[in-house]
C-alpha cells in the first residue's frame, strides 16, 4: 500500500465515520421527535379530535357539493338533502354520540353593509320602533358606516362623538361586531338595557335579521319572518303568497313580482359547525362558507388551461391546471374552540356567538 492509497483509505474511513455519526444523530432526532409527539399526545388529548373534526367538516362540504351538482350547482334549502350530512348515504363512518354537524343558511339575513336608507327604515319599522327612533337609528347607522363626515339630518358623525364624555371617532367603515352598536348614536339607548347595559329584545331582533358578512340578496327560503316582512314592505309582495303553489317546500325560482335586487332563492352564506365529543375536552370547529358551486363546476368544465378534460379520462392534471381548479367553497372565517364552547366569540355572525359574547 503506497502513500496515496493510505490517504484514500483514511478519507474513506473518515467518510464512513461521518455517515455513522450522521445516522446516529438522525436516529436520535427521530427518537426525539417521536418522544415529543408522545408528550404532546399525553398532554393534548384533543389533537386527534381536531383532525377528525376537520375531516368531518370537509366531508360535510362534500355532501353539499354532491347535492348541489344534482341541481346544476344551485343550493336553495336544507331539504335538498344537505341539511343533515351525517345521515347522507356514503358519509364517513362515525359514532353519532361523538360527532355532530350543524349547517345553517345565513344568507336569509339582510346584508347590513349593502342596505340603503329605505330598507333600513323598513326593518326598524317592522321592529315596531317609534317613527323618530327609526329615523335616528337609520341615519346614525349609515353615517357610522359611510366614509364621509357629513352628518345626515338625524344622524351623527365624528364631531358629535368627539364631544361626548368619552370621545371617539365614527368608524366610517363596515361594522366589525354587533357589540359596536353600543357606540352608535341612538342604539345605546334603544338596543341595550339602560341599567344593566345588557342587550335587549330589539338588539336580538336586529341581530337575527341582519348579517355583517353577507353582501348578497336575501335567500327567501331561509329568511326569518321579520326579514320577509321587511322585504315585502319594499317590494310590495304578500309574504304568504311566496309559498303558494309550489311542488317543493322551497323556491327554486323567484316569483315574478319580486325583483332580484334584494331577494334570491339561493344560498350564498353557510355556517358549518362540527363538534367532536370524545373524552373530557370536546372540540368545535365552525366555518363561515361562501359556496362557489356553479363557478367551480363551470371551471372544471371549460376554464382549465391546456387540454380539455373529458369525463371518461380522470387524471391529476398539470400544476397549472390544478392551480386553476376552483375549490367549490370559499372559507370566509374559521374558528375553533376546545372545552365545550360551541363557537368562540370571534366568529361573530351566528346566534350562538352573539349570545356568548355578553
Ligand atoms: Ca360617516
Amino acid at each position: 500500500m503506497n502513500k496515496q492509497e493510505k490517504a484514500r483509505g483514511s478519507i474513506l474511513i473518515a467518510v464512513l465515520a461521518i455517515i455513522v455519526l450522521i445516522s446516529f444523530f438522525a436516529m436520535r432526532f427521530l427518537e426525539e421527535t417521536v418522544r415529543q409527539l408522545e408528550y404532546y399526545a399525553l398532554f393534548q388529548p384533543g389533537l386527534e379530535e381536531r383532525e377528525l373534526a376537520y375531516g368531518y367538516l370537509e366531508a360535510a362540504l362534500a355532501v353539499i357539493q354532491e347535492v348541489a351538482l344534482i341541481d346544476e350547482g344551485r343550493i336553495h334549502a336544507p331539504e335538498q338533502g344537505w341539511g343533515d350530512p351525517l345521515a347522507y348515504p356514503g358519509f364517513p363512518p362515525h359514532d353519532p354520540a361523538q360527532v355532530s354537524i350543524r349547517i345553517e343558511d345565513q344568507s336569509g339575513r339582510l346584508p347590513l353593509h349593502s342596505m340603503d336608507e329605505a330598507l333600513l327604515r323598513a326593518l326598524f319599522e317592522e321592529m315596531e320602533l317609534p317613527y323618530g327612533t327609526v329615523r335616528e337609528l337609520s341615519d346614525s347607522l349609515l353615517d357610522w358606516i359611510d366614509p364621509d363626515d357629513e352628518r345626515r339630518l338625524s344622524g351623527a358623525e365624528t364631531s358629535e362623538y368627539l364631544s361626548g364624555a368619552i370621545p371617539y371617532r365614527a368608524a366610517n367603515g363596515p361594522i366589525q361586531s354587533f357589540e359596536e352598536l353600543r357606540l352608535i348614536n341612538g342604539f345605546k339607548e334603544t338596543f341595550f338595557d339602560p341599567e344593566t347595559g345588557r342587550p335587549n329584545e330589539f338588539f336580538r331582533m336586529f341581530t337575527e335579521a341582519v348579517s355583517l358578512v353577507s353582501l348578497d340578496p336575501v335567500n327567501l327560503n331561509s329568511a326569518p319572518d321579520i326579514v320577509l316582512r321587511t322585504l315585502a314592505r319594499i317590494e310590495g309582495f304578500d309574504t304568504q303568497s311566496l309559498w303558494d303553489g309550489l311542488d317543493l317546500p322551497y323556491r327554486t325560482v323567484l316569483p315574478g313580482n319580486v325583483s332580484g335586487r334584494l331577494a334570491s332563492v339561493e344560498t350564498s352564506l353557510l355556517r358549518v359547525t362540527v363538534e367532536m365529543r370524545r373524552g373530557d375536552s370536546p372540540f368545535t370547529v365552525s366555518a363561515l362558507i361562501s359556496p362557489r358551486l356553479a363557478s367551480a363546476t363551470n371551471a372544471a368544465r371549460s376554464e382549465l388551461p391546456g387540454e380539455s378534460i373529458r369525463d371518461a379520462e380522470p387524471r391529476e392534471g398539470t400544476a397549472e391546471e390544478q392551480a386553476a381548479v376552483q375549490y367549490p367553497f370559499q372559507v370566509l372565517r374559521l374558528s375553533e374552540a376546545y372545552g365545550g364552547s360551541p363557537v368562540p366569540s370571534s366568529a361573530r355572525n351566528s346566534d350562538i356567538d352573539r349570545m356568548r359574547s355578553f
